[in-house]
């Protein structure tokens, strides 16, 4: 039935390539599980976003053309912490720790110039993160998705969103290590991948059949 399933919806799932010195990025894995999937009616398009200042948002802007969908996640890697992030919050603002996978390294410029000073994610983060509860997959909402690469996708995908596409949801998601990238640190937080495809399925499906989010106290005080 290949004619039908391309009529579907598209919700697109991005994730980056390794970065840091890792040779592999949970967040791509993920993406690439889930591309061709169907979830709650729509097709699922995984596919790979540079991690790097300079291309990452072309390459998102190439696929959001591609693909007209109609809610988009973004997925990137969070060495150390230990559960699926929820990010809530995009800053107009890059201050690059390390150098990206060009060797470029900004520190304290704005995204967009003159616009606004952070968006905020139009997913369901709330009832997200009950979803991940309730199927005990470790999970947290964020305030920040720092001020590297990914900080860079998220403000850049809501700027697109809010001033062309109202009628699209999107929002990141920060992951875990996966365990064969903490081996030889004992203790070091990590999440098996399968956790984390059916942590995004939930994710998918929940953002695909919820209009209003839920209203809990979730927030943190640090
Ligand atoms: N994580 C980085 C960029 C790419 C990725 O997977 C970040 O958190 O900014």
């Amino acid at each position: 039935m290949k004619r039908a399933s391309k009529k579907l919806p598209i919700a697109l799932v991005t994730g980056f390539d390794p970065f840091g010195g890792e040779t592999i990025n949970p967040s791509f894995e993920i993406a690439r599980a889930l591309d061709g999937a169907t979830i709650a009616g729509h097709r699922i398009v995984g596919a790979e976003l540079p991690t790097e200042f300079v291309r990452s948002l072309p390459a998102l802007d190439a696929l959001l053309r591609k693909h007209r969908p109609t809610l988009v996640i973004a997925l990137g890697q969070a060495g150390g912490r230990s559960g699926i992030s929820l990010e809530r919050i995009a800053v107009n603002l890059i201050d690059a720790r390390i150098a990206d996978n060009a060797g470029a390294q900004p520190v304290d410029v704005h995204i967009v110039e003159n616009a606004a000073n952070a968006y905020f994610s139009t997913l369901p983060v709330k009832a997200m993160l009950s979803a991940l509860r309730t199927a005990n997959i470790p999970a947290e909402l964020s305030q920040t998705a720092g001020s590297f690469v990914c900080n860079l996708v998220f403000y850049g995908l809501m700027h697109r969103l809010a001033r062309a596409r109202r009628d699209v949801r999107g929002g990141f998601i920060h992951v875990p290590f996966l365990p064969e990238q903490v081996q030889k640190v004992p203790g070091a937080a990590s999440m098996p991948l399968m956790t984390m495809i059916a942590a995004l399925r939930l994710c998918l499906e929940t953002a695909l059949t919820t209009k209003d989010d839920l209203h809990y106290a979730a927030g943190a005080t640090h």
